[in-house]
C-alpha cells in the first residue's frame, strides 16, 4: 500500500497526487500539519516538508524526485518526454512553477490568506498579497505565451510540467486568486487538465475555516 503524508492546498503534494491518479497507483492519504514539527513526522522527513510518500519500507521526499521516480517505475501513462532536450523543458518548467512561481506568487497569497491563519500567525501582510496579486499576471501571460505555440505547456504532450502549473493555480483557484479571464488559452488548458478524472479528488478537498468558490470544482468555470 502507497501512502502519502500531505497538507491539501500544498501544491507540491498536488503535484504528486495528480501523478499517482494518473498512473492509477491508489493512495492513502494522511494530512500532515506539518508545521506542528510532530517528532514521528521529522523522523519521515528530517527536513519537516510535506509530501512524503511511503512506499513499502521506504519514505520518500521531494515532490519533483517523487514524481520521476513514479514516471519511471509506471511507465504508463508517461509524464517524461522520451528525448533529452524535451525532458529538459519539462524540468524547467517544473523548476518555474515550483520556484520562481511559488515563490513570488503562491507563498505571497495562500501563505498570507490561508496558511497563517491556520498556523496561528497573525494576519496576512497586504503588500505580500498585493505583490503576489501582480506578480501572477506576468505568470499567467507567460504560459499564455508559451501556450501559444504548444498544445501543453512543454510541448505537445501532457506532462510533469502541466501537473505542477496545475497544482499551484488550483491551490490559489481554491481562495480565488486566479483571474481565468485574463487569457483564453491558459482558461481552455486549466479546463483540459481540470476535467481529467485525475484532477476530482483535488476538486473535493476542503479546508476547515476556508470553504472553496462555487466555480472552485465546476468543470465550466
Ligand atoms: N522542494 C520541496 C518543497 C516542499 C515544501 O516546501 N512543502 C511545504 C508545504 S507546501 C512545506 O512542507 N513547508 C515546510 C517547511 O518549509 O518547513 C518539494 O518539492 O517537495
Amino acid at each position: 500500500m502507497i501512502r502519502l503524508y500531505h497538507f491539501p492546498l500544498s501544491p507540491f503534494c498536488r503535484k504528486v497526487r495528480l501523478t499517482l491518479a494518473e498512473k492509477r497507483l491508489e493512495v492513502e492519504l494522511v494530512e500532515e500539519r506539518y508545521w506542528e514539527q510532530d517528532p514521528e513526522f521529522l523522523r519521515r522527513n528530517p527536513a519537516g516538508k510535506v509530501p512524503v510518500l511511503k512506499m513499502g519500507a521506504r519514505f520518500m521526499t521531494e515532490s519533483q524526485a517523487i514524481c520521476e521516480y513514479l514516471d519511471e517505475t509506471v511507465p504508463s501513462p508517461a509524464l517524461m518526454p522520451r528525448d533529452a532536450e524535451s525532458r529538459h523543458e519539462v524540468r524547467r518548467l517544473c523548476a518555474w512553477f515550483d520556484d520562481t512561481f511559488h515563490t513570488q506568487v503562491t507563498s505571497k497569497l495562500l501563505y498570507e490568506r490561508v496558511y497563517k491563519k491556520i498556523m496561528g500567525q497573525g494576519y496576512p501582510d497586504s503588500r505580500n498579497v498585493k505583490s503576489g496579486a501582480t506578480r501572477i499576471k506576468y505568470h499567467l501571460d507567460y504560459m499564455g505565451w508559451l501556450l501559444e505555440q504548444r498544445r501543453w505547456l512543454a510541448g505537445d504532450v501532457m506532462t510533469l510540467a502541466d501537473f505542477a502549473a496545475a497544482s499551484h493555480l488550483s491551490a490559489l483557484d481554491y481562495i480565488s486568486d486566479v483571474d481565468w479571464n485574463r487569457n483564453a488559452l491558459v482558461k481552455d488548458w486549466y479546463a483540459k487538465i481540470k476535467s481529467r478524472p485525475a484532477f476530482r479528488p483535488l476538486l473535493s478537498d476542503q479546508i476547515a475555516g476556508f470553504p472553496p468558490p462555487a466555480h472552485y470544482a465546476d468543470l465550466d468555470f
